[in-house]
């Protein structure tokens, strides 16, 4: 172990550094030492990557405006899906349980050649920036929030994918012991969600590593996810650990259990109703309005070009 001695005439670096960036010094100490440690035990170890925590909030992207106000995280926080932790809108309580760090993603399937990269690494390699960006649940709630993240589109040229490549598949970890929800055995764990590759290239897909200016709260999806903001909330998987490149459409986890309901593109779109309810229109998290629902929730011009040709298929459920 390094010992870290204080010459006299340094001040404490906590005095004379925000607390976020010296929290971020210590763990680059910590990493140091590991390597250290891992040299004189013959190498060979994988350390855990360092903190990116100082890098938030990351400078905002005014690209990306909104017709709404930001939900205000004590309604969005307290109020999520995320069935690993249970079927509840209150998930907050079990999802203190997720280990986040450290925690890597593994990128496989039809790329030049299959890695893994800690969060911490990949979110240094590709930058942070803020975007704020409508999210539209099929159970006809919204939110409007900041997410801090980088567009998808840098994540697949990092991973070149190879020319068969025609899909991108996303999965959620799978820990029965540290995820109760994954022990309810009608639900086809782990989570897994999918986007053409047309649909991954295009700028709104955003993976996402913060959101309110900070570190994701392990509610919300912690430590990466996506957000795919014209598509219903359940494209937008949370706690990522793969992500493949792969020639034939995944099967979803929400197909899995009910394809006439939850599709494959799960576009918004407010003329096409849910079989059991009216998607016409969306309650506003933390406020007793409903407002109308809006074509591709809004971001048709972005994306409405990439279903030319696809009229045929079930684009809206
Ligand atoms: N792994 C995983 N991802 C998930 C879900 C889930 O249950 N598990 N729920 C989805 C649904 S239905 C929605 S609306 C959003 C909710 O995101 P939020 O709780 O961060 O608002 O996450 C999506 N991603
Ligand atoms: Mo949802």
């Amino acid at each position: 172990m390094w010992i870290r001695r204080r010459r006299g005439w340094e001040i404490p670096e906590h005095l004379a550094t925000p607390e976020s960036v010296f929290l971020d010094r210590r763990a680059l100490i910590g990493g140091a030492a590991g390597l250290a440690a891992g040299s004189l035990l013959g190498g060979g170890r994988v350390l855990a990557a360092t903190d990116t925590a100082s890098l938030y909030p990351a400078p905002r992207n005014d690209g990306y405006a909104l017709d709404r106000a930001v939900t205000p995280e004590r309604f969005s926080g307290d109020y999520n899906n995320f069935y690993e932790f249970g079927m509840s809108k209150t998930v907050l309580p079990a999802a203190n349980a997720l280990k986040t760090s450290p925690w890597t993603l593994k990128i496989d399937g039809l790329v030049e050649k299959p890695f893994e990269i800690g969060v911490d690494d990949l979110v240094r390699k590709a930058g942070l920036e803020e975007r704020l960006y409508r999210h539209r649940c099929v159970e006809a709630w919204s939110m409007a929030v900041p997410w801090t993240g980088f567009p998808l589109s840098k994540l697949v040229a990092l991973a070149k994918p190879t020319s068969g490549a025609k899909y991108v598949r996303f999965e959620t970890f799978m820990d029965k012991a540290m995820a109760p929800g994954q022990k309810v055995f009608y639900y086809p764990w782990p989570y897994v969600e999918g986007l053409t590759m047309a649909e991954a290239g295009n700028d709104l897909p955003f993976v996402v590593t913060g959101i309110y200016g900070k570190p994701l709260p392990n509610q919300f999806g912690a430590p990466i996810r996506i957000a795919v903001p014209w598509k219903y909330g359940f494209k937008s998987a949370k706690s990522i650990v793969k992500v493949s490149f792969t020639a034939d459409r995944p099967k979803t986890f929400w197909e899995g259990l009910q394809a006439s309901e939850y599709g494959f593109w799960a576009n918004v779109n407010p003329a096409v109703p849910h079989p059991r309810w009216s998607q016409a229109t969306e309650r506003v998290l933390g406020t007793d309005q409903r407002v109308p629902t809006l074509i591709y929730n809004g971001y048709g011009e972005q994306v409405a070009g990439l279903y030319k040709g696809l009229e045929g298929e079930r684009l809206f459920v």
